[in-house]
């Protein structure tokens, strides 16, 4: 079982020694939760800080990676008072855990500089800027020229390679990277409203990725795109595979696809060969008018139930997301989709399921303004899938109790278990024990939210407090109330972001933030 916080003993160790610098990089996050919850077997995990820590030279720098999704809020006095430079990364609802984090730092150390990026960053610029010394908009590779500016060349590391020695928190799983970006444009995607274009990385780059991350039971490459649009690119990272496991690199492995890699049957057995035991793909509905009216035309051309079965056939787990549209679906329908596929033993069940959110930046964000589907006192923080935060079709408490019902498939759960029964009679033959286990396992950890993840589940299970699941009545986490005193300049960094003020408009935080003057937002408004 990997640690769930960074060997905290050394910090005191460590006085900078002169000229040495001293880094900490904070992955932010918000659990669905709202406890401080340790999500230690979340599978993925986050692995931006230590691509991040790879730009700082280890000869003049100590760095300290430190992840919020396994290591639960950091609120740890000692390590917030301990580096010169604080580097945040995180998903876009974080941007309130980014301030949060910078007041406890500048508290503790009115001279640490603050770095932050990643897409919360990326949605919200002018806000960034004006709380963070160093607001990037940039790739990992930004990190560089910040080191360079606010420490000197000589802190810059001469071989950008993410640190996986400092990621106490990945256990048997290694992460790589083997491309950015993607070349869809789904409209409720914040790749979409980044608009960035899918890149390849350098085979060479793959393979010290690979080498860097020791030798490891398992490798999940996290590509948002793992297939993309380069079909010899393709082919030679496939190779690539091939050539690392048969050096004893890592055994079994995973990947992000999109639904169009179904589209040819050679792909399946090539990866199949490759030693692939599990692709993840964003089904996100098996309904195609839904599909269609957000630019997810990738996944309409063949029927999903025939593509998850032939995979299924062939050797791979199918593991999906599934997205639930209370605005536009009424919730009859919702549970119609849930029970067809939980009545359906040739597909898996999904490995999570979410409510659309209309991010930040995205086409499907300035639809729903433009619409006025988003509810009032909308706080930036509830855009995570799990709570209710735009005007349903139905009424509201019948939502709220089916977004609570939910989060542990009540009301399926009889059907998950018989599901996971039949399951294995039609795959057992087809897949290894391992991958039986990965595919109905997936059905019944939904069902033992939030326990399956977590390992301080248990406690929370006890001590929960009723969530509403409404974002305007939803009670702030305990992290909006500073863990030790702060200077009272930084108090201000507790208040929620705000999309929504009280009328329901777009909230003066979001006017003034930087969103509206992405070239997104130019054609969507
Ligand atoms: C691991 C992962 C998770 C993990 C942990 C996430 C975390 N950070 O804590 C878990 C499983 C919890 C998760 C959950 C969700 N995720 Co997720 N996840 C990922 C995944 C697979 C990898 C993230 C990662 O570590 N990437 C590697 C790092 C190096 O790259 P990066 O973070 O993309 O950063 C790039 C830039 O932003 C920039 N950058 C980032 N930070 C910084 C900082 C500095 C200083 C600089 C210079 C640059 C920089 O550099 C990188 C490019 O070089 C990505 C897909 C992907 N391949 O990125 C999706 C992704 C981030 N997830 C996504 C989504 C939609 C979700 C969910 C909302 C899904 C859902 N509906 O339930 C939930 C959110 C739950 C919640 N509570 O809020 C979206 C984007 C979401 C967003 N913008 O907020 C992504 C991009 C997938 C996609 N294509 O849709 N996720
Ligand atoms: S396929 Fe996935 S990563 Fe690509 S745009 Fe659509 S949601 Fe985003």
């Amino acid at each position: 079982m990997p640690p769930s916080h960074p060997p905290l003993h050394s910090i005191k160790t460590s006085n900078g020694g002169g000229s040495r610098k001293r880094v900490l990089i904070v992955n932010c996050y918000f659990d669905d939760s709202r406890q401080p919850i340790r999500r230690t077997t979340k599978v993925p995990q986050a692995v931006g800080p230590i691509y991040l820590a790879g730009a700082f030279a280890p000869e003049r720098c100590d760095v300290r990676c430190y992840t919020e999704l396994a290591s639960g809020p950091l609120e740890n006095e000692a390590l917030l008072s301990w580096p010169d430079m604080l580097v945040l990364t995180g998903l876009t609802n974080s941007f309130d855990r980014m301030l949060h984090l910078t007041a406890y730092a500048r508290t503790k150390n009115p001279h640490v500089i603050v770095v932050a990026g990643g897409p919360p960053v990326r949605a919200l610029p002018l806000l960034a800027k004006k709380v963070f010394d160093y607001s990037c908009l940039g790739d990992i590779e930004e990190m560089s020229d910040v080191i360079r500016e606010a420490f000197g060349r000589e802190y810059v590391a001469a071989d950008m390679l993410p640190r996986y020695d400092l990621a106490y928190w990945l256990g048997r799983i290694g992460y790589v990277e083997t491309t950015r970006y993607c070349n869809f444009r789904c409209s409720f995607c914040s790749l979409t409203a980044e608009g960035r274009g899918y890149q390849t990385y350098q085979l060479d780059y793959i393979r010290r990725q690979i080498l860097a991350s020791g030798k490891r039971r398992r490798m999940f490459f996290l590509d948002n795109n793992f297939y993309g649009s380069d079909r010899g690119h393709f082919h030679a990272r496939l190779e690539l595979i091939k050539e690392m496991r048969a050096a004893g690199q890592f055994n079994e492995w995973g990947a992000l696809v999109t639904n169009d890699f179904y589209g040819r049957d050679e792909n399946l057995t090539r990866i199949h060969e490759a030693g692939c035991e599990l692709l993840f793909s964003g089904l996100e509905s098996f309904d195609n008018d839904w599909l269609r009216n957000f630019n997810k035309l990738q996944n309409t051309k063949a029927p999903q139930v025939e593509m998850i079965s032939k995979s299924l056939n062939a050797g791979v787990v199918f593991s999906y997301g599934l997205m639930l549209d209370v605005t536009t679906r009424s919730v009859s329908d919702l549970r119609r989709e849930l029970n067809f596929i939980t009545g359906t033993p040739e597909i898996t069940i999904p490995s999570f399921v979410t409510l659309s959110i209309p991010l930040l930046g995205t086409p499907y964000f300035y639809d729903c303004v433009r619409n006025d589907t988003i509810l009032p006192d909308t706080k930036l923080r509830d855009m995570d899938g799990t709570t209710v935060i735009q005007k349903p079709v139905d009424d509201m408490k019948e939502v709220v109790k089916f977004v609570n019902d939910l989060q542990s498939l009540r009301g399926f759960q009889k059907r998950v278990v018989k599901h996971a029964i039949d399951f294995t009679r039609l795959y057992r033959s087809k897949l290894t024990k391992m991958q039986l286990i990965m595919a109905v396992g997936a059905g019944l950890l939904v069902c033992a939210q939030p326990v399956a993840t977590s390992l301080t589940g248990l406690g929370w299970a006890r001590k929960r407090q009723p969530r509403t699941f409404v974002g305007s009545t939803e009670p702030l986490d305990h992290m909006y109330t500073p863990a030790f005193r702060i200077d009272s300049r930084y108090e201000r960094y507790f208040q929620p972001t705000m999309v929504t003020d009280n009328r329901g408009e777009l909230h003066q935080d979001i006017v003034n933030s930087g969103l509206l003057k992405t070239p997104v937002a130019e054609v969507a408004v």
